[in-house]
């Protein structure tokens, strides 16, 4: 008897032992799958998501400053409109999600990778981001976005994308905002700086301005294209500014759109609490030296 519960329990570690090892190489990660929040973390980053609200992106640290608006207001977040008879909606409301979780594919014990699929019958949004810290003390901080589109139907689908963002930089005061071009947005405040370049493709309209304002035309119950205001090179601000892109593309049946990102914070650097701590040890040994001379 009590060699069957011995071979039964070495088995059962031995189970455990290749479960941990299949999770490691899968890049599992421990949250549980059915979540709505999730956390992302790579070197002096972290970053924050509720998929089911319009949160979305609602916190990104990097250096322990915080960059998003957060709270119950959308960070960075996506609506859409099929046609244009009916209101946007949110992409994170009102499409149920299908699949979703963070992993970690770089194998250092966080993950830094987050999918989420939302979809129905007849559209299906991917959403993908990857989390690419900077090295600590640094300031820098880096975020790719992928979103695919797919137009399920037989049918050619009259489809408005909408991404919204509320960056806050850290410290007092208000920021500013500038599209520098068609697909690149700068929001600066003294040393602090959030661009986002979309690599492809350009969107349709473009809109920086003060909140509530483009929330509201995106949550109101009307149709609203963005403004394309201000236009390209002049800044808004000081101020409490958002800023937004939409994307206008007819789908063709059975074909999916894709759009891909890229976010990038620079903030004044940091400086180690390890170096600090080396620093004092230093200057403490070199007291004591002279000391015991
Ligand atoms: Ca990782
Ligand atoms: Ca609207
Ligand atoms: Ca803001």
């Amino acid at each position: 008897m009590i060699r069957i519960i011995r071979t039964l329990t070495a088995a059962a570690a031995r189970a455990g032992f290749y479960f941990f090892v299949l999770s490691v190489l899968c890049g599992i990660s421990a949250q549980p799958s059915d979540a709505a929040l999730f956390f992302l973390s790579d070197r002096n980053s972290t970053a924050s998501f509720e998929t089911e609200t319009q949160a979305n992106h609602f916190s990104w640290n990097v250096d322990g400053r915080q960059y998003l608006k957060g709270g119950v207001n959308p960070g960075q977040a996506f609506w859409y409109r099929i046609g244009d008879a009916g209101p946007e909606q949110s992409v994170h409301t009102t499409l149920p999600v299908l699949a979703q979780g963070a992993t970690d594919t770089n194998f250092n014990g966080n993950p830094e990778t987050l999918f989420v699929r939302y979809g129905n019958a007849a559209l299906q949004i991917d959403t993908s981001y990857r989390l690419n810290g900077g090295l600590a003390g640094s300031g820098t901080s880096d975020l790719t976005e992928q979103i695919s589109i797919s137009n399920l139907t037989a049918s050619p689908m009259d489809f408005h994308f909408f991404q919204y963002a509320d960056f806050d930089l850290p410290g007092p005061g208000g920021d500013n905002a500038v599209f520098t071009n068609a697909n690149t947005v700068d929001q600066f405040k003294g040393a602090f700086q959030l661009t986002e370049t979309v690599v492809t493709p350009v969107p349709s309209h473009r809109e920086v301005a003060f909140f509530p304002a483009t929330l509201n035309k995106l949550n109101n119950a009307g149709p609203d294209d963005l403004n394309d205001l201000p236009p390209i090179g002049v800044a808004l601000g000081p101020g409490d500014v958002t800023w937004a892109y939409q994307w206008d593309v007819v789908i063709p049946p059975s074909s999916t759109y894709l759009i891909s990102k890229d976010k990038h914070i620079t903030g004044p650097q940091v400086p180690e609490p390890a170096a600090f701590v080396l620093l004092t040890i230093g200057l403490g040994l070199l007291l004591h030296k002279r000391r015991t001379r």
